[in-house]
């Protein structure tokens, strides 16, 4: 890869974030940091950190700002010279001005899903822990109902997709994100997809990374025209 390239992809829980996001990290070679997941492994570790986090998550609110900034700057921090995708952070404008006063980003990907396709992706969404693999009863299910495909540990449904904290994570999401969008709008390098499918919305992702990046991706042949 010639240069780094640095990318951030937003949109409402459910929207196929972190679901693009590993297509994306494996198709360009990206690290991929996702602030869910990072939330997870430290409330799993019980970290300072994360039983803050669970209070807020919990009642399906966001993380307070000098958190997730504290959190997601000092793992960039770690990948000097590489280059990377944020999955879910930055969520306010405090965090996307936190962020650009350290890097400026190539890209930003929003996905515009309908809010009736997020609620049933969410309510049939469910993780292994350890891990953070994600699975969905419909999408991809995994192969024994219940268990991990790696592990065969048991899956857990996250107390953030039940249906008290989704509808409260949603309606926030909406208020907190338009800042954040016209920031990115106005430097240029928003790239906005819509549709209710993450496989009609993939092959344009992947063309207009590969036009970005200078790169033809590995899996360049087997894109799908909607
Ligand atoms: P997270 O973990 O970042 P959210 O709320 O951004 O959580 P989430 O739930 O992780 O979003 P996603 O990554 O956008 O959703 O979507 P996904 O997991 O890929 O897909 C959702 C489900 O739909 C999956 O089961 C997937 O298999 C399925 N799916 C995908 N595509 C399709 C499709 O085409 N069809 C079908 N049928 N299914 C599909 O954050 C969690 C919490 O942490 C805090 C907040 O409290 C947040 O609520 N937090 C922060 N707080 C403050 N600031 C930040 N920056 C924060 N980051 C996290
Ligand atoms: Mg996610």
């Amino acid at each position: 890869m010639a240069k780094l390239f640095r990318a951030a992809i937003v949109g409402a829980p459910g929207s196929g974030k972190g679901t693009i996001s590993k297509r994306i990290a494996q198709s360009f070679g990206l690290q991929y940091l996702s602030s869910g997941h990072y939330l997870r492994q430290d409330l799993a570790a019980s970290t300072e950190t994360g039983v803050l986090a669970k209070t807020y998550i919990d009642r399906g609110m966001l993380v307070p700002d000098h958190v997730m900034t504290g959190l997601m700057l000092s793992k960039l921090e770690q990948l000097s010279g590489h280059s990377w995708l944020l999955d879910g952070f930055p969520r306010t404008l405090a965090q996307a001005q936190a962020l650009n006063s350290l890097y400026q980003l190539d890209l930003v990907i929003s996905l515009n899903i309908p809010y009736e396709t997020l609620k049933d992706r969410l309510s049939d969404r469910w993780i292994h822990p350890g891990s953070g693999r994600v699975y969905n009863l419909g999408f991809n299910p995994p192969r024994v109902q219940g268990k991990d495909d790696v592990t065969k540990e048991p899956l857990i449904q996250l107390d953030d997709d039940k249906p008290e904290a989704l509808t409260a994570r949603l309606r926030h999401y909406k208020e907190v994100a338009k800042p954040v969008i016209d920031l990115y709008k106005s430097q240029g390098i928003l790239h906005s997809f819509s549709g209710t499918d993450t496989d009609r919305i993939w092959p344009y992702i992947n063309s207009l990374l590969s036009a970005k990046m200078h790169v033809q991706p590995p899996d360049a042949c087997h894109t799908q025209t909607p």
